[in-house]
């Protein structure tokens, strides 16, 4: 069985104050649920602090990115080893908004897993298609580019609890989800990719989260699809209440 994951991603929203506040307030709306793996990604600036307020709840720490070497002169950069000081746990890898605006391809995005996997960190790996690329009918073929891209050389030893999250680019902050049944056969298609790149039984193992305007109303439907193990949840996890019921509607 696949725990449910469901993650926040702040994107770049909250400052310290903002940010303790937001966990000060989660933490006890979702302090029962031990049913489902619940993660939140601040920025770099406050991870900190937040790992602070979150010490003893059962709330885990993301950042948003890493880079892939240890140290040295990479100006601007934050390595996993310095992620795991500040008590992450997780990093989002490969989101979408930086393959568009930072120039992140699948190359970095697999020496960023790689280096994340060595760090000990947990990525979370995100994939998806543009409106051109579904429209022209390449969904399928953009999926399949992606997870062999960011994944190649890999063993499915190393690939320990790399999690997927799916992420059509059409359905980032627009409003607009992918229905229960897209979302399915996308999350069922790379599925399949990872059981041809490695074997059933990593296919079986990894969580495949939806995100793409994620919200309460409709997040009960996307857990109940059988390929969807969880969320990544933008603009709703900036609000206690909302994330508090995406995790409880996943549970
Ligand atoms: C997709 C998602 C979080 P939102 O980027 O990664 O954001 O829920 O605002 O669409």
């Amino acid at each position: 069985m696949r725990k449910p994951v469901i993650a926040g991603n702040w994107k770049l929203f909250k400052t310290t104050t903002e940010a303790i506040a937001l966990v000060t307030e989660l933490a006890p709306l979702v302090g029962t649920v031990d049913n489902v793996e619940i993660v939140v990604a601040p920025v770099f600036t406050v991870l900190s602090s937040v790992q602070r307020a979150i010490a003893g709840t059962n709330i885990s720490l993301a950042a948003q990115n890493v880079f892939w070497e240890e140290e040295g002169a990479f100006t601007g950069e934050v390595s996993p080893r310095m992620l795991l000081d500040v008590g992450c746990s997780h990093v989002i890898i490969g989101h979408s908004e930086r393959r568009q605006y930072f120039g992140e391809t699948d190359t970095t995005v697999n020496r960023k897993i790689r280096a994340a996997l060595n760090g000990e960190l947990v990525p979370i790996f995100c994939i998806g298609e543009t409106l051109a690329e579904r429209e022209a009918g390449k969904t399928f073929d953009v999926l399949e580019r992606q997870v062999r891209g960011g994944l190649e050389g890999f063993t499915s030893d190393q690939l320990g609890p790399l999690i997927v999250a799916y992420e059509p680019v059409w359905a980032i902050g627009t409003g607009k989800t992918a229905t229960d049944d897209q979302a399915q056969e996308a999350h069922a298609f790379v599925r399949g990719v990872l059981a041809k790149m490695f074997d059933q039984g990593t296919a079986e193992r990894t969580r495949i989260l939806y995100g793409g305007s994620v919200k309460p109303d409709n997040v009960k439907g996307l857990m109940s699809r059988p390929d969807i193990d969880g969320a990544l949840v933008g603009g709703a996890s900036l609000k206690a209440d909302s994330f508090a019921s995406i995790v409880r509607f996943g549970a």
